[in-house]
């Protein structure tokens, strides 16, 4: 059957996305989808009601991953499309959902055709892609392809005290079918951009080539709360100003390191957080990234020497902990060429950029062909309601991963 002029249907992918962003919406137009929450489990039955809907044969494993199959002509591994439907709480409706949402797209274009294509093609959603409620990120697609180990995924805790397990459970998503049981022939993912590149040079289609390294460390810093008014500054054991020491430091990094390094203090929390009350308490996180792990490496080694130094200097105590840590991951290059090739033939321009954001490709990397496409995202916003990518930008992505897949679908 004649492939390459199938193309997605543009406003059934609009309306999924605008009705799974109805789960958990919060003003702005985001969403709020924290990973194994209410909102998330709504969503999840969203989806996977879709995925049946559409005729998939739907498994859930031992973490909550959930992977719709529809049957090839011939038995073997699949061609996986997947992503994640959790969001950070300050989400927008496109980071993870239109990866999954174009996977289902696809699979409805094939169904519409009465088309079956040589190999199985696999929808997956992964769970807690974001890390923002339980550490590290990829947790679902980590322990999917054994980077991660089930227990060690089960027992995470929360920042709100809850554990993966039993929020798992809670959800009712603590799947029977064994993780990993699945390796894809090869791997793709739709995602949007989440930076102002593609925009800025009016291009449509990121080739990814990769992504960078990402390194997640929590500190918690214990002084000695004392009143803000008759404490000498030399008596001072003060929790709140190491942790304003850090996130300057964490700034100072990057601006002397340049290049690709990007620095992050997302989390400050004091204790007892009063105006006249020296901080006892601290926690602080600090997420550090560079596309080489070298450079990362330095980066790490720098803040850590730093924070030693500093909380030892103000009689803090200090203790620390790694949320996440993953080197700098290349996407197979036949298959960058292979998305750069069909934007091409689609009449889309094509840039090959890394990714400066984690994804759930980047576990499949090392075990199988995988790639993703990128799609811009206006003003290069992301983990804000604001996040937006326009409706032709949002056709190209998927008509490109479509033919992809398709391409992969029928091979040998
Ligand atoms: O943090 C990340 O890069 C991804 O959004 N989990
Ligand atoms: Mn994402
Ligand atoms: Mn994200």
């Amino acid at each position: 059957m004649k492939t390459d002029n199938l193309r997605i249907d543009l406003d059934r992918l609009l309306g999924r996305l605008d009705d799974l962003a109805t789960v958990g919406a919060i003003d702005g137009g985001g969403v709020c989808r924290l990973a194994l929450s209410d909102e998330d489990k709504a969503g999840r039955d969203k989806v996977r009601g879709w995925m049946t809907d559409l005729g998939l044969a739907v498994t859930v494993d031992g973490i909550g991953n959930v992977v719709g199959l529809r049957p090839g002509q011939e038995d073997g591994p699949p061609v996986m499309i997947g992503s994640h439907i959790d969001t950070v709480a300050t989400g927008g409706r496109y980071d993870g959902n239109l990866g999954v949402l174009a996977g289902l797209e696809v699979v409805a274009v094939l169904n519409d055709a009465g088309m079956t294509t040589r190999r199985p093609i696999a929808v997956a959603f992964f769970t807690n892609e974001e890390g923002a409620r339980f550490h590290p990120d990829m947790m679902g697609s980590g322990v999917h392809q054994g980077d991660l180990s089930l227990e060690t995924a089960l027992a995470a805790d929360g920042i709100d005290g809850a554990t993966v397990g039993a929020e798992l459970a809670r959800i009712g998503y603590a799947g029977d079918a064994p993780v990993g049981a699945v390796t894809p022939h090869c791997f793709l993912e739709l995602h949007v951009e989440q930076g102002p590149v593609l925009e800025e040079e009016g291009i449509t289609i990121g080739a990814v080539t990769g992504v960078q390294g990402i390194s997640w460390t929590e500190y918690r810093f214990t002084g000695v709360s004392n009143h803000a008014g008759t404490t000498p500054m030399g008596m001072r054991n003060d929790a709140g100003y190491v942790a304003a020491a850090v996130a300057m430091e964490a700034r100072s990094i990057a601006r002397d390191m340049g290049g690709n390094q990007v620095a992050t203090v997302g989390t400050i929390e004091l204790g007892p957080g009063l105006v006249n009350v020296i901080a006892n308490e601290a926690r602080v996180t600090v997420d550090l990234r560079n596309t080489d792990d070298k450079a990362l490496m330095a980066a790490e080694e720098r803040m850590a020497a730093f924070v030693t130094g500093t909380a030892g200097a103000e009689g803090v105590g200090m203790e620390s902990r790694s949320l996440a840590r993953f080197a700098p991951v290349d996407f197979d290059p036949a298959m960058i060429d292979l998305v750069a090739g069909t934007a091409t033939a689609l009449g889309h321009s094509v840039k090959r950029m890394p990714s400066g954001a984690g994804h759930d490709a980047q576990m499949f990397a090392p075990n199988c062909p995988t790639a993703m496409v990128f799609v811009p995202s206006k003003d290069g916003i992301s983990h804000n309601v604001a996040e937006y990518t326009a409706p032709e930008d949002l056709r190209a992505g998927a008509d490109v991963l479509l033919q992809a897949a398709l391409s992969k679908a029928g091979e040998a």
